[in-house]
Order: structure tokens, then C-alpha cells, then sequence
């Protein structure tokens, strides 16, 4: 496989999962290998069986967040990836001083795996237990209905900590990204996570909302979160996608509709890959939360493509508004 290879991305064994990098970030492609010849990386079949340490912890700042190591916690949490037929199993210890848990959606896991308070599965302070999460391919049912596979942009959250249902352990960053690909879907060269967390982006403050850089051409995938108390309307300039499971159209006939701008809700998540720049060129390209109150008050950011020799069109780094 080239540089978009699947294996050295994936959980624990990526470096910059390693890292605790939230937002992976691929080397980019040179002027002359731009998306349009690169080839594109395929996830490989499922199948296989993964294991992964994950801590609860607080940041100096009063934060709370799941990290891959010990002091290095990160809000979003790091992005976990598996391919649908893959089963995770998830060391999980609690750092925090309070019980904590692990909840995912969209996989399947038994009762002793739900992370929440009402069934006991989760974590004591300073207590580790070992969450299963399973993944399954599409297929027929024996009474001939179709049952869905796994594969999606789903997200992970404690469901403990602050009430019986977690809001304080959501409201101070216990969340990630989860995406399950299908086996043949086109990986990409970067990934960024977007949380709505009441009226933060990724809990950062509204003047310092986050920004992802990318180089034109680069095959970029969003993953897009919501959480906390509020609806929200994720909105990006200058780009479009399928409002689909993988953001993509099939071919000429995918009667998908193409949005740029799509309406949240808390634990919704929906991700999508889009060509930077693509049709538009270069930029320091907006995206927000398009309720307009919302964004007046900082629910905006920065999405910066830049040109092969590295500038931004429209960009001025020490300018926040
Ligand atoms: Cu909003």
C-alpha cells in the first residue's frame, strides 16, 4: 500500500494515535501527486481482533478526556477506527478521582460493555475493566430481511460522570470519534473531528476554535459530533457531500442528496469525505454552526487549504475575527 495505508493509521499502532493527536494527519501529497492520480487506499477486509489501553483522565485546565496513554488525555478523545467484522477489546482505567465509563454507539457489545451507571458496567475511581465492542458486515436475515452492517461515523462518551447519565463527564470533553468502514471504502489523507458540545467546538474557547489544514487535492474526512443541551447546523464553505453514510455518491445514478450544511442534534455523528479545495481552489474556508446566534458567540472555525507552496489564500494567523 502507498502513503494513505490503512494499517499505519489504526488504533494504537498509528503514531499519531500514539501521540495522542486527536485530528490524524497524514503527509500530505506533493504538487504532482495530487488526488487526482494518486491511487486511492481501500479499507482491507474485517475480521481481525484489536486491543487497545484507554484512560480517563483530567487535563490541568479542568477538562476531563480519554487518552491512549497515561497523561496524555486529549477532548475529542483519540479516533478509533475498525472495519466492520473487527472485534475491539478496550482496557479501559479511570484516572479521575469520580466513577467513569465508556459508552459507544453504533457497535455491538453485551450488557457488561454499556458503560452506564442503571447496569453496572461502569468504572469505580481508579477501577480498569475491559469493554468489547463487535462490529458485523451487512447481510440477510434467516427471515429474509436485511440487516445493517456496523460501518458509520459513530462516537464514544462516559455515561457517569457529574449525573447518572454522564452530562458532566460530556460537558467537560468525555467524548471521541468512532468510525467502522466497510471493507473496499476509500480511505483518506486526513481526518478531523468537529464536536458541537453545547456551544463550544471541540470544548475550546470561542475565540481559539480549532482549525484543520490541508493541502489542495488532499482526500479529507470530517467527522462531525454533537453533544450538550442544544440543536445545531454543521455548515462548510466551499464544499459539498453526499448526505449519505460515507458522504460520497455512488455514481451518476446515487440519487443522494448533495448538502453543505446539515442539521445535529445531541449524540447525533455523521462524517464525510471531501476533495480540499476541489473546484474552488485554495482558502481560508469557513465552517460553522449556522445557527446564526451560535456562531456569532464562536461556534466557527477555520478549514485552511493551502496551495502546494504552503500559502493560504484569505489567511491571516494572528487575526480571530
Ligand atoms: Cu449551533
Amino acid at each position: 500500500m502507498d502513503r494513505r495505508s490503512f494499517n499505519r493509521r489504526l488504533l494504537a499502532g498509528s503514531a499519531a494515535a500514539a501521540a495522542g493527536v486527536t485530528s490524524l494527519s497524514i503527509p500530505s501529497a506533493s504538487a504532482a501527486d495530487t488526488a487526482e492520480t494518486a491511487p486511492l487506499g481501500k479499507a482491507p477486509a474485517g475480521g481481525r481482533v484489536r486491543h487497545l489501553k484507554l484512560y480517563a483522565q483530567k487535563l490541568p485546565d479542568g477538562r476531563l478526556g480519554y487518552g491512549l496513554r497515561k497523561g496524555e488525555p486529549t477532548v475529542p478523545g483519540p479516533l478509533i477506527e475498525l472495519v466492520e467484522g473487527d472485534t475491539l477489546h478496550i482496557e479501559f482505567e479511570n484516572l479521575l478521582d469520580v466513577p467513569a465509563s465508556l459508552h459507544p454507539h453504533g457497535v455491538d457489545y453485551d450488557i457488561a460493555s454499556d458503560g452506564t451507571k442503571l447496569n453496572r458496567s461502569h468504572v469505580p475511581a481508579g477501577g480498569a475493566r475491559t469493554y468489547t465492542w463487535r462490529t458485523h458486515a451487512p447481510g440477510r436475515r434467516e427471515d429474509g430481511t436485511w440487516r445493517p452492517g456496523s460501518a458509520g461515523y459513530w462516537h464514544y462518551h462516559d455515561h457517569v460522570v457529574g449525573t447518572d447519565h454522564g452530562t458532566g463527564g460530556i460537558r467537560k470533553g468525555l467524548y471521541g470519534p468512532l468510525v467502522v468502514r466497510r471493507e473496499g471504502d476509500i480511505l483518506p489523507d486526513k481526518q478531523f473531528t468537529v464536536v458541537f458540545n453545547d456551544m463550544t467546538i471541540n470544548n475550546r474557547p470561542a475565540d481559539d476554535p480549532p482549525e484543520f489544514r490541508a493541502v489542495i487535492g488532499d482526500r479529507v474526512e470530517i467527522v462531525m459530533i454533537t453533544h450538550g443541551e442544544f440543536y445545531h447546523t454543521f455548515h462548510m464553505h466551499g464544499h459539498r457531500w453526499a448526505d449519505n453514510r460515507t458522504g460520497l455518491l455512488e455514481g451518476p445514478d446515487d440519487v443522494s442528496r448533495v448538502i453543505d450544511n446539515k442539521i445535529t442534534g445531541p449524540a447525533d455523528s455523521f462524517g464525510f469525505q471531501i476533495i480540499a479545495g476541489e473546484g474552488v481552489g485554495a482558502g481560508a474556508w469557513m465552517y460553522h454552526c449556522h445557527v446564526q446566534s451560535h456562531s456569532d458567540m464562536g461556534m466557527a472555525g477555520l478549514f485552511l487549504v493551502a496551495k502546494p507552496d504552503g500559502t493560504i489564500p484569505g489567511y491571516d494567523p494572528h487575526d480571530h475575527g
